[in-house]
């Protein structure tokens, strides 16, 4: 619970913060980024999502700090606008199962969007398997109705969790992110290797984009564009950052 009331603090104070991460293409250039929250939290300093956003998800806060994250994204967009070097890039943000859930969630994203001004042909909505386990025709509904408007998805962390092949096919994903977990042993682990290239078929095969996450080295990055993956994210082209320094 204490941590519960230190999140609706730090809402209202203004102490979470969008990282930016690099995502870039087969010729080394950056084509987006991912938004990666942090808490900068002004005693115990910077505190990852994976210590605040279960709870986050489990106390409902999610959806206020959900919005925030809609929103911050959006503004981003508009700052990346105001110059050449970044005004074609696209973002993607993070969504959780339980923010995708609510019945208003078209809403808001639009909402944010109008509020904004940010244009939606250049964001995408990474959603993880675990939203597949919820209602499929209420699922495909809401992504047509975001896709209508020009708003992209990617199925973050897949091969991880829950995933039936046959309904993968009936939503209206644009792009499949290879988990980090199976890119980090790639060139050690025939299982790994296997299923990475499984991921990359499947995606050429359903004509959506493939994304490497947790590229860490050259030799993976060559690996994975033999293997016909052209679009990479990782520590290797760079770290999540703040905007000022994903700018520089
Ligand atoms: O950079 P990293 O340590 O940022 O992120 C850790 C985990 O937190 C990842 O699984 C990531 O998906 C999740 N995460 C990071 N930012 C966000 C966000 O803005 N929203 C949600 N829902 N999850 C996030
Ligand atoms: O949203 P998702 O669960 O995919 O979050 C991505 C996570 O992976 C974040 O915590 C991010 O900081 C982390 N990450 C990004 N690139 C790398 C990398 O090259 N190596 C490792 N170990 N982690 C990474
Ligand atoms: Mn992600
Ligand atoms: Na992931």
């Amino acid at each position: 619970f204490a941590l519960q009331n230190e999140i609706r603090e730090a809402l209202l104070f203004n102490q979470f913060k969008l990282y930016y991460q690099p995502q870039v293409d087969r010729t080394g250039r950056i084509t987006g980024a991912e938004a990666l929250i942090r808490w900068l939290h002004p005693e115990r300093g910077m505190i990852s999502p994976m210590d605040f956003i279960p709870i986050a998800e489990e106390s409902g806060l999610i959806l206020p700090l959900g919005n925030w994250i809609l929103d911050a994204a959006c503004q981003q967009l508009i700052h990346w606008k105001q110059n050449p070097l970044t005004a074609a890039l696209t973002l993607s943000i993070n969504v959780s199962a339980r923010q995708f859930q609510q019945p208003d969630f078209v809403t808001q994203v639009l909402a944010a969007v109008t509020r904004t001004g940010a244009n939606p042909h250049q964001l995408t909505l990474e959603l993880t398997e675990s939203i597949l386990a919820t209602n499929q025709q209420d699922i495909i509904t809401k992504m047509d109705a975001l896709k209508s408007h020009g708003i992209k998805f990617s199925l973050d962390d897949f091969g991880t969790g829950y995933s039936s092949l046959s309904y993968l096919k009936r939503l209206p994903i644009n792009e499949l992110k290879i988990d980090k977990s199976f890119v980090n042993d790639i060139l050690t682990d025939p299982n790994d290797a296997a299923i990475a290239r499984m991921v990359i078929r499947l995606a050429q095969s359903m004509e959506l984009n493939v994304i490497a996450e947790g590229v860490e080295t050259q030799r993976q990055r060559d690996w994975l564009e033999q293997e016909g993956c052209l679009h990479y994210q990782g520590y290797y082209f760079g770290k999540p950052v703040g905007a000022e320094e994903f700018l520089r």
